[in-house]
């Protein structure tokens, strides 16, 4: 028995660092988002795990939500300087984090494997199990255009209309181990704050885990990234809106629908309430910004209450 949460990056994190300290660690197992991977510099950065990582172990940038507190830029600056490009800021201890993944990549270790030794490492004590130790890329199409993640979220800074989404692997990515082992013996799973298009739905486009969640018979509780009509962090309110999915609350459930026993949505949007309960799912409305770390507690409660 246990709780297992499927989290994308910052919004993910900012729940989690709430969850466990309302669940024992050991009893919390997280499947991770790998569709942002990337490699830079010939290094393999994870920045869903890497931003998860860094919220557990104490030491994220928190005004940023992703990379370490107090970092330095000196080998990016020095990478400048030799005429490389330099738009996706690492950090020089992140960098260390993505020259050992790599490193033991290039070893034969699996993602899996990797995450948990760094994350032992670091002192994070909850099981951080990426979706699948295969290769899973998430591509945005944008009219005839297809970008990678970084360079649609990072590069381009979400400017692009975005008209598709794919996701490169999909089709042959078995889920890593342990994910399916954690569902199946999980009495609830929580699919946290994070934008249901660009984060959830790679981890929900690999079929075995798809098939799972969808055999699940004990709760599954959302929790919504989409605050009056507007995303908390990031581009899931317009990404939505152009693949034709309402941008609220609502419209996150109806994303899920299928799946979702319960849904956590912000009070202000307690209009939507009815309609989300049409679709066979129970509300619960509450404060649901995260400013500070009692935030995340008291939201992580009532998430462990709902159902
Ligand atoms: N996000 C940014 O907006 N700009 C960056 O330069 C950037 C660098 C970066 C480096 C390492 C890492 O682990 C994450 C990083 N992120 C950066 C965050 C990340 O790319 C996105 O927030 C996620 O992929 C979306 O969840």
């Amino acid at each position: 028995m246990g709780v297992v949460a499927l989290a994308g990056g910052v919004g993910a994190a900012k729940l989690l660092r709430g969850l466990v300290r309302v669940v024992p660690p050991d009893e919390l197992t997280i499947i991770g988002n790998v569709g942002d991977d990337v490699e830079i510099y010939g290094l393999h950065i994870s920045p869903d795990l890497d931003i998860i990582m860094y919220t557990l172990a104490g030491i994220v940038d928190e005004w940023r939500g992703w990379g370490v507190t107090g970092d330095t830029f000196n080998c990016l600056e020095t990478l400048a300087k030799l005429g490389f490009e330099t738009w996706f800021k690492i950090g020089d201890r992140d960098m260390a984090v993505h020259i050992a993944r790599t490193k033991m990549l290039r070893d034969g270790l699996r993602l899996s494997q990797v995450t948990s030794h760094l994350c032992r490492m670091l002192g994070v004590k909850a099981r951080l199990i990426p979706a699948t130790d295969d290769l899973l890329r998430t591509k945005i199409q944008s009219g005839d255009r297809t970008l990678d993640f970084q360079d649609y979220f990072v590069k381009r800074r979400t400017a692009d209309n975005v008209t598709g989404v794919f996701f490169e692997g999909a089709d042959k990515a078995e889920a890593a181990p342990g994910v399916l082992e954690a569902i199946r013996s999980a009495d609830r799973v929580i699919i946290c704050p994070s934008n249901p298009v660009l984060s959830i739905w790679p981890i929900l486009s690999i079929q075995s885990i798809r098939r799972e969640l969808e055999a699940f018979k004990r709760p599954i509780v959302g929790v919504s990234p989409i605050v009056g009509g507007k995303a908390l962090k990031g581009p899931a309110d317009r990404v939505m809106a152009s693949l034709g999915f309402e941008a609220s609350a609502y419209g996150v459930a109806k994303f899920y629908h299928g799946l979702l026993t319960h849904f956590v949505i912000d009070s202000v949007d307690w209009e939507c309430k009815e309609r989300i309960e049409e679709l066979g799912v129970r509300v619960t409305a509450t404060n649901t910004l995260m400013k500070s770390l009692e935030d995340s507690v008291r939201l992580a409660k009532t998430v462990m209450e709902a159902a």
